[in-house]
């Protein structure tokens, strides 16, 4: 028998952060720093977040691990070594569990549990948020570091559910190394990243791979390898001055190296020469320093399907691993110094879903508009419901009662990627209309946390009340994100993720603000400074005291 619960009137704790990654690890160290008392969950059984879940072989960091990782402890700067300059999985997830330690959040963590529920009370402006394993806590501010790419999205291919053999998904692959895929025939759905870094893993152990394409994708060579010591010396020396450059950066990291020429002052032989040398150094993608304009992006582009189409022997497959439809960087590019040649392996073949569509998996294989291809194993690396997706699998509910889902049913809407109009001190770091997957994400951790707790603070300073952006704000957000992605080419005109066009009935918003990391700062650093203009301030039925 349940027995129905009095609603509490005071909080358990000051915040609940919900999440383990990059931002919810800092999150909770924050909140300990500046006195708060507080309660972490996380879903998964370690600190990880995306890099808990995505453990299969071959994933990899794509920004340079002396970018990706945090910088607001000089210790912890000095104190790790990365082997690779652009660190893979285990690494990663050993760098978190180290920086969780460190910090010494883990004791305030309560792992293996999903939060089902955050829900507003406006009769106590408290958060009530409701577990999995039944348990209730309330607090006074709420941060969601749930993550852009957390919420799988499902294989919407007929037949799922039909197969015999093995399944895995590249986004929760089984931690435990029990996949052992030699000498099986194995299927990989999907060639966005995470297929592009499965693939040659896959491909040295088993007896044949079928590789499912939908939509090709640029890949250019890593920067995985060993770390430049010079780079790690000065890192190591100031690491303050590091973080201050990031912030002051466009993309929230200082780029290895970037071309010195405008591709509006080189005539072609210096193009040529620019994009050859950029090539060889691994920054093809900023081989100009006016590499944002559409003419040196398509040259850009065409640049990189001409290496593509070289490292691959066969010439049908050549020509359709190579992205024809758009320009780079509309879709999330890729990166990979073995993919392409994986292809010249015997073992490895490439079917082209838009020629010879999927029709549906069968119990033995996956048949296809024009054979069927029996399989052992299929490899789901079909990607997310990205960054508004991890906020509509939590049911979430503000003043009026009214859902997050009712909120965003014509896309995110939002102020400065954190707060959402009805929905007062509650903070959705690495959400919509932030910087987000077109940033180094570990910067914008580090900036999205300090800045809610900057505004926490000022609230606590201010008698308390509670504060939620207001409905112009997030229009005039939603404006200046849709401007900024005007300018970036194909962002507007590519299916991606980016705007929601992988999930099918997802409102299409473009969901990443690309006016630069700096901006960004500036204008979130510009609100708290001048007493938060663009939000309504509510007086918070508690009175002052802390908890805890
Ligand atoms: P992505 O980049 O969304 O890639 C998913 C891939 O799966 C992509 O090639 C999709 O094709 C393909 N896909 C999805 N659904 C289907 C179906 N039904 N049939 C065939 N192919 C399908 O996800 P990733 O995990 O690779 O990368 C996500 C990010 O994680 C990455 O950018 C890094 O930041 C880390 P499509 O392109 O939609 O035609």
């Amino acid at each position: 028998m349940t027995t129905k619960q009095t609603p509490k009137t005071e909080p358990d704790c000051d915040v609940v952060v919900v999440g383990a990654g990059f931002a919810g690890i800092y999150a909770l160290h924050q909140a300990r720093q500046r006195g708060f008392s507080v309660r972490g969950f996380e879903r998964g059984t370690d600190v990880g977040g995306t890099w808990y879940w995505n453990a299969y072989p071959g994933a990899r960091c794509d920004v340079e691990s002396y970018n990706y990782a945090y910088f607001f402890d000089n210790d912890i700067v000095r104190d790790w070594d990365w082997s690779d300059a652009c660190a893979g999985h285990d690494e990663i997830q050993r760098y978190l569990r180290f920086a969780a330690e460190r910090c010494d959040v883990l004791k305030d963590i309560t792992f293996n549990t999903k939060v089902l529920s955050v829900i507003y009370d406006e009769n106590t402006g408290l958060w009530s948020l409701r577990t999995g394993a039944g348990e209730t806590v309330v607090c006074r501010y709420a941060v969601l570091a749930i993550g852009a790419l957390s919420d799988p999205k499902a294989p919407d291919i007929k037949g799922v559910d039909s197969f015999a053999g093995e399944a895995y998904f590249t986004s929760s692959w089984p931690k435990d190394r029990s996949v052992d895929l030699s000498g099986k025939r194995v299927g990989v759905i999907g060639t966005g990243s995470s297929g592009v870094q499965v693939v040659p893993e896959v491909a040295k152990v088993a007896a044949e791979v079928t590789v499912f394409q939908r939509t090709a994708n640029y890949v250019t060579p890593t920067r995985s390898g060993p770390m430049d010591q010079n780079v790690v010396a000065g890192l190591r020396e100031d690491p303050q001055a590091v973080r201050r450059a990031f912030r002051e950066s466009y993309g929230g990291h200082t780029p290895l190296a970037i071309g010195d020429e405008r591709f509006t002052e080189l005539d072609a032989a210096g193009r040529e020469r620019a994009l050859q040398k950029a090539w060889k150094g691994k920054y093809v993608e900023l081989a100009f320093r006016d590499t944002y304009l559409p003419e040196a992006n398509a040259a850009i582009s065409d640049f990189i399907r001409e290496r593509m189409q070289e490292q691959v022997d066969d010439a049908w497959t050549a020509q359709h691993l190579v992205p024809w439809d758009h320009p780079y960087g509309g879709k999330r590019p890729c990166m990979s110094n073995v993919y392409l040649q994986t292809f010249n392996q015997p073992n490895v073949r490439l079917v082209a879903l838009p020629e010879t569509p999927i029709e549906e998996i069968i119990p033995t294989g996956i048949r296809t508009s024009t054979e069927t291809i029996p399989l052992d194993v299929i490899v789901y690396a079909t990607g997310f419901d990205a960054i508004s997706g991890p906020v509509f699998a939590i049911d979430i509910s503000g003043i009026d009662g009214c859902s997050m889902k009712d909120a965003w049913v014509d896309g995110p809407m939002n102020y400065l990627g954190t707060m959402v109009y009805g929905f007062p001190n509650l903070f959705l770091p690495s959400s919509a209309m932030s910087p987000s997957v077109l940033s180094n994400m570990a910067t914008l951790a580090e900036q999205q946390i300090d800045f809610i707790f900057d505004t926490i603070d000022w609230l606590e300073q201010h008698g308390r009340p509670l504060l939620h952006p207001l409905p112009k704000s997030q229009e005039h957000w939603r404006e200046e994100t849709l401007r900024y992605a005007k300018r970036r080419p194909g962002a507007l005109t590519t299916k991606s993720w980016y705007s929601g066009a992988n999930v099918p009935g997802k409102a299409r918003v473009f969901m990443v603000y690309c006016g630069g990391f700096k901006r960004y700062n500036q204008t979130c650093y510009g609100e708290l400074e001048e007493g938060f203009p663009g939000y309504e301030l509510l007086a918070s039925p508690q009175s002052a005291g802390t908890t805890g």
